[in-house]
């Protein structure tokens, strides 16, 4: 069996590059422990965006950090848990984090993921002057990695053209599942149910796909929800917005450009309705965006229906 590692080493020729993604799946390890362990009782704090924090979240932001900082060649971080991006010093790439992703599922224990973007900002050509995300896109990206903890403990890495599943064994990750691909199939994740309240193009949407009996496949967790999508090679996963979040609740940097990365590599596709995820330019850090990933001909439906 392959471990990670030496996947690395054989696929990724820029060693530093190699370095920076050990170290982010340092802290998986680290965070699908604290996981299996920690209290999953409220921190009582709010985030940035005025959400409750488990102590989990707070822990795993922690931990992630501890990391970048170790690695001279991370310069740049954000967190979707701290209101600013870090500059950690001159080090070429940019590493854009969710710590835990749908944390709310956590005292249930359901699956949970962590989300990342790499950037190497010396391939920019305007090198990046002002060392920020704001002005990339998701078509900077370099590599992008999701963790989910779940029953098991995996890594999902789109790297080098190819979208590759490692599962965390004793003390490391071996790869086990490769090349996915996502083609078409009835399989549905409708986020955000309640907009159907307001906006009849949706439910007419999502009664289309109950209509042509889809497979119901949501968990609340856009992690596992698109994780689902990659592994099964099919399926859809759909955040409109509405009134309470008029531009969708999934932020662009954390969220939504790493999974579109990924989908996009798997051969699915990733839309806000209008135009690929991948393409819309990051004005701020905290910027959200309506998402549609997936299967390519439910993306196309999903514009169609909403637009
Ligand atoms: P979080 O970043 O606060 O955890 O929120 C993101 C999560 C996604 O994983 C999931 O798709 C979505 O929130 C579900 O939200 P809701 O249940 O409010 O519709
Ligand atoms: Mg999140």
């Amino acid at each position: 069996m392959q471990t990670l590692q030496s996947f690395l080493q054989e696929k990724v020729q820029d060693e530093q590059l190699q370095s920076v993604l050990v170290t982010l799946s340092e802290s998986v390890k680290a965070i699908s422990e604290r996981i299996s362990t920690a209290e999953t009782c409220k921190a009582g704090t709010n985030n940035e965006y005025g959400e409750e924090q488990m102590a989990l979240d707070i822990l795993a932001d922690k931990l992630i950090q501890e990391e970048c900082e170790k690695n001279e060649q991370i310069g740049l971080i954000a967190s979707e848990e701290q209101p600013d991006e870090i500059w950690l010093g001159d080090g070429d790439f940019a590493v854009s984090y969710d710590p835990l992703d749908g944390s709310s599922l956590i005292d249930v224990n359901l699956a949970v993921g962590t989300i990342f973007g790499v950037y190497d900002l010396k391939l920019r050509s305007d090198a990046n002057q002002d060392k920020s995300f704001v002005g990339l896109k998701g078509d900077d990206l370099e590599v992008s990695m999701i963790a989910v903890y779940g029953p098991r403990t995996t890594i999902v890495l789109a790297i080098d053209g190819e979208v590759n599943e490692f599962t965390l064994g004793e003390d490391e990750f071996y790869l086990s599942k490769s090349e996915l691909k996502v083609g078409e199939g009835k399989m549905f994740s409708p986020g955000n149910l309640r907009a159907c309240s307001e906006n009849l193009k949706y439910l007419d949407l999502v009664t289309f796909w109950i209509r042509s009996e889809y497979t119901l496949r949501y968990s609340g967790g856009m992690v596992p929800d698109v994780n689902q999508i990659l592994l099964k090679g099919k399926g859809i996963f759909s955040y409109p917005p509405y009134s309470k979040y008029p531009d969708g609740k999934l932020r662009l940097i954390f969220e939504c450009a790493p999974m579109a990365f990924l989908m996009e590599k798997a051969g699915g596709a990733a839309s806000d309705g209008y135009k690929r995820i991948l393409e819309k330019t990051y004005e701020k850090i905290d910027q959200r965006t309506p998402i549609y990933i997936g299967s390519k001909e439910e993306v196309d439906r999903c514009s169609k229906y909403l637009i």
